[in-house]
């Protein structure tokens, strides 16, 4: 793990990365981060969300597995940040209705290395889109400024060494409402009664026991090589049953009610949703954009970071259980499937 030493060789500008001797590099900073600057035309708020980081989380696989997660806290509702501190996975919810001016306040501790928030998909100005090394990395705190235009399904992450901080669990959900609120997918319609989320990632193991700083200054650590040994959705080791029948992963309703299922493909293989014709899916937004004519589906491939909403309109009462199979990149090998359901009643 990242230690003192290499956070004041971070700091001075040093190589920290492989040892004494490795070739290539010497003296050149393999990871500098700027001050971050004050948040331009900054204005008054509608709604602020104060964001700090863990680094100290944990999630428990239904094998008894313990897998280091790192994530966010939302430290206005008492939860602490640090290297030791450990919170919510996923991070705690963003929500807020279409045109709402926002502020995301993240402070990163002194000693949990540097950290930002990219709100995906929102597309926000360049100061405020926390990519890392593009714009500016957090260490101290960072006011990101921004107002989101078109309801749906969002995530916000880190954008720091992404490969691996994304994998680790430094993400959360963020869902715009129209103006409607929620209950209103998009201005004007379709409605619906209840919602199902599924943030489904793929997790390899072997990558949680790394430093934040990994692979940055050249090594190889393994970051090319994605083996994943969990399947997650929202948080839930999905392999089995534990994402059955688990509000909000899952979802209840009755014959003549609408649900809403919010899907965001958090992993890094290709994913194949697989939702039972029953259902009656339609998509209705795809990547925070509403489609021109809504689409009819019983499954489809997603690739990472896209979002899709849809909503199920059964006919008939059933237990459907909706299923993602995680599908190497390459080969095209089926890794493992997360499962969740929708119980629809008469
Ligand atoms: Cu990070």
């Amino acid at each position: 793990m990242f230690n003192v030493l290499e956070k004041h060789r971070l700091m001075m500008g040093m190589s920290s990365g492989g040892g004494s001797g490795g070739g290539g590099g010497m003296g050149a900073a393999c990871y500098v981060y700027p001050d971050t600057p004050a948040t331009p035309g900054i204005v008054t708020p509608n709604v602020v969300y104060d964001r700090s980081v863990y680094m100290n989380g944990s999630m428990t696989m239904d094998d008894g597995k313990v897998v280091p997660i790192w994530g966010f806290t939302d430290t206005a509702a008492g939860q602490m940040g640090g290297m030791d501190a450990s919170g919510p996975f996923p991070s705690p919810a963003m929500r807020m209705n279409v045109g709402t001016i926002v502020h995301t306040r993240l402070t990163v501790p002194m000693m949990n290395g540097i950290h930002t928030i990219h709100h995906h998909g929102i597309e926000p100005s360049d100061h405020a889109d926390g990519v890392g090394h593009i714009t500016w990395d957090v260490n101290g705190t960072y006011t990101y400024q921004w107002r989101p235009m078109s309801p749906g399904t969002y995530f916000y992450h880190c954008h720091v060494n992404t490969v691996l901080h994304a994998e680790m669990g430094m993400y959360g959900a963020l869902i715009v409402d129209p103006k409607e609120g929620p209950g209103t997918l998009l201005s004007g319609g379709p409605t619906y009664d209840t919602e199902a989320f599924w943030v489904v990632d793929d997790i390899d193991s072997r990558w949680h026991n790394l430093g934040w700083t990994a692979g940055t200054c050249g090594a190889d650590v393994g970051l090319n090589v994605l083996q994943p040994d969990y399947f997650i959705i929202t948080g839930v080791d999905a392999s089995g049953t534990s994402a059955m029948n688990l509000p909000p992963i899952s979802a209840n309703m009755t014959v003549g009610q609408k649900c809403l299922g919010r899907y965001v493909c958090a992993g890094y293989h290709p994913q194949r949703v697989r939702i039972p014709a029953g259902l009656k899916a339609k998509i209705y937004i795809s990547d925070g954009r509403a489609l021109p004519n809504p689409v009819s589906t019983t499954g489809f491939k997603a690739i990472s970071g896209e979002r899709y909403d849809m909503i199920f309109e059964p006919t008939q009462a059933g237990d459907y259980v909706v299923e993602f199979d995680i599908v190497d990149w390459i080969t095209g090998k089926v890794w493992g499937t997360a499962r969740t359901n929708v119980v629809v009643t008469s």
